[in-house]
């Protein structure tokens, strides 16, 4: 009699934990943590807060939306929707991060998830300055942040539903995909699924031979961005049939070998050629930063991603006589975290040890490596709590090579006991004609989530995933995206635009 009515009253507490006012929460108390707002959205049109005015208001389920910042200054929202699947899901940033993706966090609220993003620690966008002098703010950004989130997270979310999440995923991609796999390899205890999408986890190489060595190039030789299309419209002369199917994807660019000699002007500069000087950038690109020893720093990006929106001229020429995302993001990155003097000059870069002085690369891996660099194979704890990891990348990203995702796979490969054992809980994607995280002429949208919760509440491990390509909202194409080092082949009938005349299978010799 008093069992059942002790059990009664647990059901009684338990709804009434899970009907308390979203207002209550303002008076939670958690470690470190300042809960600065809590207030009920009613389903329907919602502003997107923070910056975004041109933004449309998005359609929403009703939720609760939270406010909090985590000492020193880890700003965090965390939605909690009246429809819950009772399963959490915090989602990354970008570039140098600085801002709440509130963007992001709508995709899981409407799948029912309680959704969260953290602004990493600090509120400029895509701005170093905030760095200069403060190390704290540099370690939120580099790793803290996203992990502190996710325990505050966890707690508020048993607090208003009276019932701790069934599972807790991370989805980013770029710096997003870097903070993923910082997750998997700092913190394995926060998620049991991660997605990481064309992640910046080799930090430093990224931004020395990424980075300043593509703005090093530009330097020497500036490609104006209306020459991306000429670049372009050459690579996949050259490389598009390699596949068998000309069709305007390449599927694996590591095996074109497009020499932009052939675009070399015969007589002076012109529209449709390049220069010496432009041929020498370009196959630097190609090339990646390396030492002038010859030692490769960081991957080149491969060939495919030049023209077009989001291609080169976004990233690596910028508009004319303006400069790319690389030195945009890149050097300010450079100036206030690594030199930590903002008038520190890309030009006088030291690529080599000098005089048994140690280079600039070294003493930018020794001061920054330990805090930002994510590229440790051993994946021992994640995989032993059941996590699984969904990683892909674009092989047309001009942005950050999709050769460094398929080198850190590998060695994952090798450390976690081959290609089996690995795929029992960590497969990449490659993403033939994908830029940066979305667009290209690929097939570019897919479902990553829904692989991910098949895999991991259903049992289901990704054996493909459809892609669809959408040009003005319609899709004009579907292909499946296959787990590296499979890749989809055209079965030999039917439209290379439909997905079922596809098959994953071992590269071809
Ligand atoms: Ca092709």
């Amino acid at each position: 009699m008093i069992r059942a009515f002790v059990f009664v009253l647990s059901i009684c507490s338990l709804r009434l934990l899970a009907q308390q006012p979203c207002e209550n929460l303002t008076k939670l108390s958690l470690p470190n943590t300042t809960i600065t707002m809590a207030a009920s959205v009613p389903a329907g049109s919602f502003a997107l807060p923070g910056g975004r005015g041109a933004a449309p208001p998005a359609s929403v389920p009703g939720f609760c939306r939270v406010a909090g910042v985590i000492a020193p200054e880890v700003n965090f929202e965390l939605w909690l929707p009246g429809s819950w699947n009772r399963k959490f899901m915090e989602v990354g940033n970008g570039g140098l991060a600085g801002t709440i993706n509130y963007n992001a966090m709508l995709d899981p609220l409407r799948r029912g998830y309680a959704s969260s993003s953290t602004d990493t620690g600090h509120t400029a966008d895509n701005d170093g300055h905030w760095a200069l002098g403060h190390m704290q703010r540099v370690i939120d950004f580099a790793h803290r942040a996203v992990h502190v989130t996710a325990q505050a997270d966890k707690a508020i979310i048993q607090a208003f539903y009276g019932a701790a999440p069934e599972h807790s995923y991370f989805s980013g991609c770029s710096q997003g995909g870097q903070e993923a796999l910082t997750e998997a390899q700092r913190y394995p205890e926060d998620f049991d699924g991660i997605i990481a999408g064309d992640p910046a986890n080799y930090w430093t190489h990224l931004y020395l031979g990424g980075h300043l060595w593509i703005t090093q190039a530009m330097e020497s030789g500036y490609i104006p961005a209306s020459k991306t299309q000429l670049i372009g419209e050459a690579v996949y002369k050259a490389c598009d049939a390699l596949d068998g199917i000309k069709d305007g994807v390449i599927n694996d660019p590591r095996r074109c070998h497009f020499d932009p000699s052939a675009l070399l002007c015969k007589a002076g500069d012109a529209a449709d050629c390049l220069t010496s000087t432009q041929v020498e950038s370009v196959k630097k690109i190609y090339q990646g930063g390396r030492t002038p020893a010859g030692d490769q720093i960081f991957p080149g990006v491969l060939p495919g991603g030049e023209a077009g929106a989001g291609g080169w001229s976004t990233w690596i020429t910028g508009s004319d006589r303006g400069r790319g995302s690389h030195t945009v993001l890149g050097m300010p990155f450079l100036q206030n975290v690594g030199f930590e003097n903002p008038n520190w000059d890309y030009r006088g870069f030291r690529w080599q040890r000098e005089n048994g002085f140690d280079s600039d690369v070294d003493f930018i891996d020794k001061k920054l490596g330990p805090i930002f660099n994510n590229m440790n194979p051993d994946l021992t704890a994640f995989r032993g709590r059941g996590g699984k990891l969904i990683q892909y990348h674009g092989y047309a990203d001009p942005d950050i090579s999709p050769l460094n995702s398929i080198n850190y796979y590998e060695s994952a490969v090798q450390f976690n006991g081959g290609l089996d054992k690995t795929k029992s809980f960590y497969r990449l994607f490659m993403v033939p004609g994908m830029y940066h995280c979305n667009g290209g002429p690929g097939p570019n949208t897919f479902d990553s989530v829904k692989a991910l919760e098949d895999w991991i509440e259903r049992g289901s491990a990704p054996e493909q995933m459809i892609a669809s390509h959408l040009t003005n909202g319609a899709v004009d194409r579907t292909r499946p995206l296959c787990p590296y080092p499979l890749e989809a082949h055209w079965k030999g009938s039917g439209s290379t635009d439909r997905a079922e005349n596809f098959a994953c299978g071992l590269p071809k010799p």
